[in-house]
């Protein structure tokens, strides 16, 4: 596990990236990283797992105590004609259903006959649009600015349109006039002293500025590893790690967005096998969205953050 101030690797990628004309090669230089064992949604996984089938359709109710969603699915090809029926899903998942709600997600029929969803994500038209297109614009910027992507202190963030842990859209523009604290876990890492450290650290500075009369301070932890981190991880996450999310959001959304925002912040995270090896980074960003603070590795106390909050 490395740590530090390793952003000139986001540099060597956008160095690539600028010798590219239309822009494809900038969006391989930068997404080669967590690619094969964590696929985004839609695949058809056969073989040694269980068999996985991408499912589309609208959320009819939602059971949260027996964790179960009936769901109104499209056809199924190969498999099950359009239909009405009851999906076993996890407790996050169940949290964040909302009857009426369009969903897409990875269907696995299982040997006792019921069926899970898993890797459910938003899908009506207006949200899945608004993060489509921040997407669409984050890509652009990080393209344009190319070896400039790195954003120093002083520098104002990008703007960017993500899902929160309830599975709503969270763009940037909602932190304006607040400060914000910054950081990237993501939920099934498992080394004690990088995520699951980080995330209680945040826990202990939005304690402590609650107690030191911190004023319009928000805090957000951008997911690493978004294709598992669905909206319904991340709820799941919050809830076991007891997160205050009146002022916290778990922030996930396009592989591609959270790729540029990882250029733009200066974070690496790479697969090296199947672990996903990672940098760690804290920012504090101003009302004005500038980057007024930031912490690389995981030595930084929660109460440096904490001082330089507006009271
Ligand atoms: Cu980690």
């Amino acid at each position: 596990m490395w740590v530090g101030a390793t952003w000139s690797l986001g540099l060597v990628a956008c160095s690539q990236a600028e010798k590219s004309v239309d822009g494809r090669e900038a969006a391989r230089a930068t997404t080669t990283v967590a690619s094969a064992p964590v696929q985004a949604g839609r695949v058809v996984e056969k073989g040694a797992a269980a068999e996985r089938y991408p499912l589309t359709g609208v959320i009819v109710s939602v059971d949260l105590a027996k964790k179960v969603l009936v769901v109104f699915h499209d056809e199924i090809k190969g498999y099950m004609p359009a239909m009405t029926m009851e999906f076993l899903v996890s407790s996050g998942d169940a949290a964040v259903a909302k009857a009426g709600q369009k969903i897409r997600a990875e269907m696995i029929p299982s040997k006792a006959g019921d069926f899970r969803l898993e890797k459910i994500w938003p899908n009506d038209q207006a949200p899945t649009a608004a993060v489509a297109a921040g997407a669409m614009q984050l890509r652009q910027d990080t393209f344009t600015r190319g070896k400039n992507a790195y954003r120093e202190i002083g520098e104002a963030i990008p703007d960017f349109s993500l899902y929160d842990q309830n599975g709503g859209v969270v763009q940037s523009g909602r932190f304006r006039g607040k400060m914000v604290m910054i950081n990237f876990i993501f939920t099934r890492c498992p080394v004690a002293t990088m995520c699951p450290a980080s995330t209680t650290k945040m826990i202990s500075a939005q304690t402590l500025a609650a107690e030191a009369g911190a004023k319009e301070i928000e805090f957000v932890s951008i997911t690493l590893e978004p294709a598992y981190d669905t909206p319904g991880v991340l709820k799941e996450y919050a809830v076991a790690r007891g997160i205050d999310t009146r002022n916290f959001s778990l922030l996930t959304g396009p592989e591609a967005a959270v790729r540029d925002l990882l250029t733009q912040f200066g974070v690496i995270a790479e697969l090296k096998g199947d672990l996903l090896q990672h940098t760690l980074t804290t920012l504090l960003i101003g009302e004005d969205g500038k980057i007024v603070h930031r912490a690389d590795g995981s030595a930084w106390e929660p109460k440096e953050f904490v001082s330089r909050m507006r009271r």
